[in-house]
């Protein structure tokens, strides 16, 4: 997979060399491509920003050095034999980031991320580009950043770890969260290791039994009661086929009832903080 990013902060940029994405960068998985977007600018201020029509506060990133930037890093990847790119452009008006689209853009084979900063990109940027590739905008969660670029790493992390060869084995993505199966929509419970005592706290008796069908029970039902607990959202719109005796036990005793639309909902009463 190539990646370009265009940043005005091409240092924020630096942790796509550390880690897991920085593995998978040295191994060949992953082409990364920074682009500073003030070398697009041919001003004495290398100006990147201008004041918004209609008024109001803040500035905006203007057109010529993102449009001049970006034909260059499509030119160059074509160049070098890339193909099928798609414009990622962080935003808190974006559609929000999961981990169905983590999968669908680990997918594709060329992204291009576009990070803003002051109170964003001239709306005909995106609209240019969207006549010539995918233009995903996206939202990586309901709060405020300053610019893109957090966002970006944040995309990045989620996205390479699924591309094949960099976590290493596929079983490290069966019990992820929000992979589809039979932890689907669950949120993960504790997880434990040695040694057997620290500081006078031991680990559930379960987990040394060895008996494999007790120890996977117990950790659906660890992350029932997480679930039930944070996201109780999730468990409202997973429908209630998905859950076995066990589960519908768990839940009720957790104050969740089923409905006639074949969902659980839980009485507001029963909330416990
Ligand atoms: C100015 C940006 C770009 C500012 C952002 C994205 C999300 N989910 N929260 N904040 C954001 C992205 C903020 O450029």
């Amino acid at each position: 997979m190539r990646l370009d990013v265009v940043t005005i902060f091409p240092e924020y940029l630096a942790p796509l060399n550390v880690s897991l994405v920085g593995k998978a960068a040295a191994r060949g998985r992953l082409d990364v491509h920074v682009h500073d977007l003030r070398e697009w600018t041919y001003d004495r201020h290398n100006t990147v920003d201008d004041t918004p029509y209609g008024g109001g506060p803040g500035m905006v990133m203007k057109t010529e050095p993102w449009g001049d930037c970006l034909d260059d890093a499509l030119a160059a990847g074509y160049e070098a034999g890339a193909h099928g790119p798609v414009m990622v452009v962080p935003t808190p008006s974006g559609r929000p980031f999961t981990q169905e689209l983590a999968v669908e853009l680990s997918e594709k084979p060329w992204l291009i991320f576009a990070p803003a900063r002051y109170e964003g990109i001239d709306r005909r940027v995106m609209d240019e580009y969207a006549t010539r590739i995918p233009v995903y905008e996206v939202s990586i969660g309901d709060y405020v950043l300053a610019g893109g670029e957090a966002a970006v790493l944040v995309i990045t992390e989620a996205v390479a770890r699924l591309l094949p060869g960099v976590l290493g084995n596929a079983e490290s993505h069966r019990d992820d969260s929000f992979a589809p199966g039979e932890m689907a929509n669950l949120l993960e419970g504790p997880v434990y290791t040695k040694p057997p005592e620290w500081r006078g706290r031991g680990i559930p008796e379960v987990l040394l039994s060895g008996h494999h069908g007790k120890i996977a029970r117990w950790r659906r039902d660890q992350a029932f009661a997480r679930t039930a607990q944070h996201r109780p959202d999730l468990i409202e719109r997973t429908e209630a086929a998905a859950f076995d005796k066990k589960d519908r036990e768990t839940l009720s005793i957790l104050g969740w009832q089923p409905t006639p639309d074949g969902r659980f909902w839980r009485r507001p009463e029963a909330v416990e903080e």
